[in-house]
């Protein structure tokens, strides 16, 4: 069992210890699961953590608040069991997080369905020519009076393909760049919207190419004001960027854990690993960066939870130190574990391929060092 010590730091409130006692309870006996049909696999996911209860905290209606550290706590410990289950529970916050932030009422009934696990969701911001440049975004959305018309195109969106609803990101062009965007709530079953490309990754997930011909999309399905679209995407990921961090700690403790008891178990030169002082200071090091990044998510998290109007800082560097942490203490316990470390089906195989993902989604490791110098300038 990984280190629970941090449940009583003064960040966590006792509906914070419940809910990490009610989830690993949950995860323990129904976790991991199937990973050889991710589309399926990500479907039962969604409808099992619905019914249980825990895709409540994935959204908030107007007069609730998301809870960033529940948030975090369900990520971590999501991602120590299995990265599927993670990833499963993430989509339905980060895809309707524009609704729970900006939405109307009449917006946020999908969060009835993606609360209840009825109905999955998918954040489509990337495009083919805008990754980590989000202000560069070309999809257009022409104003045609009471509706919108979408053509373009987006990319690497997870849940693409099996989600019911999109959150897209348009420009309609009140200004240039980040002034001239905005946010739509998209059914996946608008007309003129396909599934151009199904993307596969070392760890896979379901990921897809869209394309919007001339999608109609009614003008009450535009989140927020026109030309908002940069911010509401970048206050989403204020909220989100530190889950991410969370669920790359959530890895890592699993490998700090496998790795401890390889360390006692496994003997070497006559007695076990961990006798050994360089297999100690690996221990050291991995033990450390568990810790830190845990105190930088849940700093990051308990922040916007006291009522911050933004944690852009605080979010990437919970991102990014966490995430890039956690590749370097998996590499470790790959190392550790020397040739079972790479046999495929492993978990710190697995943990290896699930991990590097991280750095580069919802904000690669470069453009949080941006964020972080900008804010620390300003
Ligand atoms: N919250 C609210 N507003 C924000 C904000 C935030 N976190 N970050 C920026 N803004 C505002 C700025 O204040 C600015 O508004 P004003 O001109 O009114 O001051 C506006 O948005 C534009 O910001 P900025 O000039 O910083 O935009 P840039 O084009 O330089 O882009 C980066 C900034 C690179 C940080 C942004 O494009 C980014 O985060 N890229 C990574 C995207 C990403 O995470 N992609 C993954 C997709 S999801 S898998």
């Amino acid at each position: 069992m990984a280190d629970q010590s941090f449940l009583n730091w003064p960040f966590f409130e006792d509906k914070h210890r419940a809910l990490h006692a009610e989830l690993e309870s949950w995860a323990s006996a129904n976790l991991p699961v199937d990973h050889s049909d991710v589309d399926q696999a990500c479907k039962d996911l969604v409808a099992a953590l619905g019914k249980a209860g825990f895709l409540q905290h994935s959204g908030a209606k107007q007069g609730e608040k998301l809870d960033v550290r529940s948030l975090c706590l369900i990520r971590e410990t999501l991602a120590r069991h299995d990265g599927l289950a993670d990833f499963a529970f993430a989509m339905q916050g980060l895809g309707t997080g524009a609704l729970s932030l900006f939405g109307t009422p009449d917006q946020q009934a999908w969060l009835d369905k993606t609360r209840a696990g009825e109905a999955l969701s998918a954040f489509a911001l990337s495009e083919p020519k805008s990754g980590s440049d989000v202000a560069n975004i070309e999809l257009s959305a022409e104003d045609k009076g009471n509706h919108y018309v979408l053509n373009g195109e987006k990319t690497w969106i997870s849940n693409g393909g099996i989600a019911n609803v999109y959150t897209v990101f348009a420009r309609t062009g009140e200004a240039p760049r980040a002034k001239g965007l905005s946010a739509f709530v998209v059914p996946a079953d608008s007309e003129g919207l396909e599934i151009a490309e199904r993307l596969d990754v070392i760890a896979p997930h379901p990921l897809a190419r869209l394309k919007f011909n001339n999608v109609h999309v009614p003008k009450t399905n535009m989140i927020g004001e026109a030309g908002a679209g940069f911010k509401i995407a970048m206050s989403v990921l204020d909220v989100f960027r530190s889950t991410v961090g969370a669920a790359a700690l959530g890895f890592a403790r699993r490998a700090l854990d496998e790795t401890l008891a390889r360390a006692k178990s496994r003997e070497l030169f006559g007695a076990p690993l961990a006798e050994l002082q360089m297999v100690q200071g690996h221990i050291a090091d991995m033990a450390l960066d568990v810790d830190a990044a845990a105190l930088l998510i849940y700093r990051a998290a308990w922040t916007k939870d006291m009522g911050a109007a933004r944690v852009t800082r605080e979010a990437a560097m919970a991102k990014l130190y966490a995430t890039d942490k956690a590749q370097e203490v998996i590499d470790k316990a790959v190392q550790i574990h020397g040739g079972d470390g790479v046999r495929k089906g492993s978990i710190v195989e697995s943990l290896y391929r699930e991990i590097r993902a991280l750095r580069i989604y919802e904000g690669a490791s470069d453009v949080q060092k941006i964020v972080i110098a900008r804010q620390t300038l300003s």
